[in-house]
């Protein structure tokens, strides 16, 4: 178990996850928002458990759902929110909305919309990392979507092949958009067939923030302190609510709404809240409240680009 104030920066970090996609879910019927959305909520905690079990200096890639992952890692919550109203203080100058969220400061290195393309990329940073002798790893997240693209493959063999310091986290919530994973690959243990590339992996079923938690510090120990090479950790969630967008989506029939309420009794939110005192918790849930509003006023009152931004920051 960890100790009381660990577990109070832990569910400050997902309470204020939580709370600013439920406050995107509000805005984004007001068409302030000029992005689509995938939101994390229910899958929070895999980015909180590992991002806190890694250093500052350590390197993150993440994909289109990257709101937890971004903030989890210490990504600029006012320039997030301006990023999805498309305003010039947005973290991406409001042209890269919430698929491509950066944050060069927090080593925040990108996200993006196409599946598995920022898995070459996170493990060419591993190999930047390695020539350089840093004592820097990567992680990089991805959805269990993105492990049937050949990308992937092609990444995770020259990353164990190099013993690169890389960590890859599938975040397995069974579904792309609508196709279950059953559907979808013959062979469903996704770590396993990442073993059988030559890494050591792990796989956490139990929802838990931490048996996560011990997971990930496990898996960045082997990663950077045995320099063997890379480790995969796959992490069963599931999102609480559509692919894409704020709704709910039990009314497409995909999935029924016992097997997220399923999920929703595991939730790491109400978990880690139930283990604080209640004035801690009300003390926390207030800063961030206030932080929240702060955000979403800065990204209001900010200014579209000019026209002029247009060409500039972009390759062709
Ligand atoms: C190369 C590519 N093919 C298809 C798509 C369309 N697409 C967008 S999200 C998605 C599902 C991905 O599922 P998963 O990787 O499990 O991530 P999740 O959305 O569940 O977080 C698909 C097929 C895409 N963006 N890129």
């Amino acid at each position: 178990m960890l100790e009381k104030k660990h577990i109070q920066s832990l569910y400050k970090t997902l309470y204020r996850i939580r709370r600013t996609e439920e406050e995107i879910a509000r805005a984004y019927p007001t068409d302030n928002i000029k992005s689509p959305v995938h939101l994390s909520i229910g899958q929070e905690a895999v980015s909180v458990a590992v991002c806190d079990s890694l250093q500052s200096e350590d390197i993150a890639f993440g994909t289109y759902r990257g709101h937890a992952l971004y903030l989890a890692k210490g990504g600029n919550l006012k320039e997030m929110i301006a990023e999805l109203y498309g305003k010039e203080s947005g973290c991406g100058r409001g042209k890269a909305g919430s698929m491509h969220l950066i944050d060069t400061n927090a080593r925040m290195y990108g996200a993006s919309a196409i599946l598995a393309t920022t898995i070459p990329l996170a493990v060419g940073y591993a190999l930047a990392l390695k020539m350089r002798k840093s004592p820097q790893i990567v992680v990089c997240f991805f959805g269990e979507g993105s492990t049937e693209e050949g990308a992937y493959h092609e990444s995770v063999n020259f990353a164990v092949l190099k013993k690169l310091p890389i960590l890859f986290v599938c975040e397995n919530n069974e579904y792309a958009i609508y196709s279950h994973i059953s559907a979808r690959m013959g062979n469903t243990d996704v770590s396993a067939r990442a073993s059988s590339y030559g890494m050591p992996s792990a796989k956490v079923t139990d929802g838990n923030i931490f048996s996560m938690h011990e997971a990930a510090k496990k898996a960045i120990s082997y990663v950077r302190d045995q320099k063997q090479g890379p480790y995969f950790l796959e992490v069963y969630t599931q999102r609480w609510v559509d692919h894409v967008g704020p709704d709910e989506d039990f009314h497409i029939g995909y999935r029924s709404k016992e097997s997220v309420d399923f999920w929703k009794q595991k939730d790491s939110v109400s978990h880690l809240k139930s283990l604080l005192d209640e004035e801690v918790s009300h003390v926390i849930e207030e800063q961030v409240e206030q932080e929240i509003k702060e955000a979403f006023l800065f990204a209001e009152q900010s200014n579209f680009p000019k026209v002029e931004e247009l060409y500039k920051h972009v390759f062709a």
